[in-house]
């Protein structure tokens, strides 16, 4: 998508690849990247073909953080109009249809932690180093932050993380479940690909839904999380529907059609 300046993607079958590509500044997030990606969202969304995304830094670091030198002149009311307008960036993906996988390349950090927090699964390379270091700036992070990492991490690990703005490594990133797999750095991208393709191989609305009904899991009461489940998991049933098909096809032993 060539009118963008910092985000690069590539549609290899039915899997976008977005590289965040400002290796200089190593990838920190600035306004010209919320824009990119806001309109980036707002087209894959739309794009039905889309199973899974993947979202990867270019260079050392995955992102490591919010563009300190963008921020540094801000007062208190735009320090709040730029966090907020990260949060509903970070939501936004979060809740983009398809599957997002974080191929965490390197540093990721503050905001690029909060990132990749928003991302659905992450791998990483096994160079890689996460940590929310704001409190080394005298900022609390503002990017939703101080509520993904709990819900990931548990209240202790996030709190061990976000004040003593410790930078932990890969092996310390998957003990506290940070972090799915550690991949060899050279690797990397492929073992994604793999993931993905994997993922985009299953029922596409059956992975859409399983991905709604298990975010939901963090955002509502068991009952009417259940409850919702059972009209997803109806609502694939009967004629011409996607859970037929895959049912026939195991009984007529074939692939299934999607
Ligand atoms: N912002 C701006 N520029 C950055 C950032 C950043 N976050 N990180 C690195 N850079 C720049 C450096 O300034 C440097 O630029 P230059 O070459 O022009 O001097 C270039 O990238 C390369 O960086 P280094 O030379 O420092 O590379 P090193 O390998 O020596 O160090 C580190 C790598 C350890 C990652 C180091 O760059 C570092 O500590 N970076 C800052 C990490 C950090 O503090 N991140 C948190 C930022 S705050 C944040 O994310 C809060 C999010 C919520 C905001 C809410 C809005 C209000």
């Amino acid at each position: 998508m060539s009118d963008f300046k910092i985000l690069t993607t590539e549609i290899r079958k039915s899997i976008a690849v977005v590289f965040i590509n400002r290796p200089e500044a190593l990838n920190a997030l600035n306004t010209v990247f919320f824009d990119e990606m806001d309109a980036l969202i707002t087209r894959l969304a739309k794009d039905q073909s889309i199973r899974v995304m993947i979202l990867t830094g270019e260079g050392k670091a995955f992102v490591a953080g919010a563009d300190i030198s963008e921020m540094v002149n801000k007062n208190a009311e735009e320090g709040s109009a730029f966090g907020r307008r990260g949060q509903h960036t970070f939501r936004s993906l979060e809740l983009l249809p398809f599957l997002v996988i974080a191929a965490i390349n390197g540093f990721a950090l503050g905001g690029g932690l909060e990132l990749a927090m928003a991302c659905d699964i992450r791998i990483a390379s096994a160079k890689a180093k996460f940590g929310q270091p704001e409190v080394n700036l005298g900022l609390t992070p503002g990017f939703a932050g101080t509520q993904r990492l709990p819900r990931l991490v548990g209240l202790g690990n996030a709190l061990l993380l976000l004040t003593s703005a410790e930078m932990i490594d890969a092996s310390t990133a998957l003990r506290m479940g940070l972090i799915q797999q550690i991949i060899e750095p050279e690797h990397l991208l492929d073992e994604a690909f793999k993931l993905a393709e994997t993922i985009a191989s299953k029922g596409p609305q059956a992975v859409r839904k399983v991905k709604l009904l298990t975010r939901k899991a963090l955002e509502t009461d068991l009952e009417t999380g259940s409850e919702l489940e059972s009209d997803h998991f109806g609502s694939l049933f009967g004629e011409n529907t996607e859970g037929h098909e895959g049912m026939k096809a195991f009984l007529e032993k074939r692939k299934p059609n999607w």
